[in-house]
């Protein structure tokens, strides 16, 4: 029998993001459990379904998983997408870890960092994104000219 999945994460366009294109490109069904900022202090509170207090937290036939990336990692091997040879999978990391680095100064920049920081701090964001974007061009461009996908066929 196919496993159950259930999707927590936040009413917004972030983290989740990714985790529900694999579930949507690989035309697999799972449900999702949207939150707001304000159920956080629940979330803390309910160390089962949410080990680190944190979403995303993907149940699997009802035991979490968290961490975005190792969950897109088990799902793109689950569904077949995580790249059809070694040097396949070495293009896919090396976008998905640079996508994690900047993910996570943004994240710290904009709800961590001190106001007058702030500005300094995503200017240094934004010359990392620009230069890792050219990378994952340069990427798309040796995949078929960047007819398709950036990896492979799917
Ligand atoms: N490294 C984790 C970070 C998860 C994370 O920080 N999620 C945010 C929402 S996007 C969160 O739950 N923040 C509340 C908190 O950490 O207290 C991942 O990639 O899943």
């Amino acid at each position: 029998m196919a496993p159950k999945y259930v999707h927590h994460y936040l009413d917004a366009s972030a983290r989740g993001d990714p985790i529900r294109i694999v579930f949507y490109a690989a035309g697999v069904e799972f449900e999702e459990k949207l939150y707001t900022f304000a159920c956080m202090p629940k979330i803390k509170a309910d160390e089962k379904t949410f080990p680190l207090g944190q979403l995303p937290t993907l149940e699997i036939d009802g035991e979490s998983h968290v961490q975005s990336h190792a969950i897109l990692r088990y799902l793109e091997n689950e569904f077949n997408l995580y790249g059809m040879c070694n040097k396949q999978k070495l293009a896919i990391d090396e976008i998905l870890y640079t996508l994690q680095n900047i993910e996570d100064q943004f994240f710290t920049t904009y709800f961590i960092t001190p106001k007058d920081q702030r500005e300094e701090s995503f200017r240094k964001i934004h010359g990392d994104a620009v230069r890792a974007y050219k990378m994952f061009e340069e990427i798309l461009q040796k995949n078929n000219y960047g007819k398709d996908y950036l990896v492979g066929n799917k």
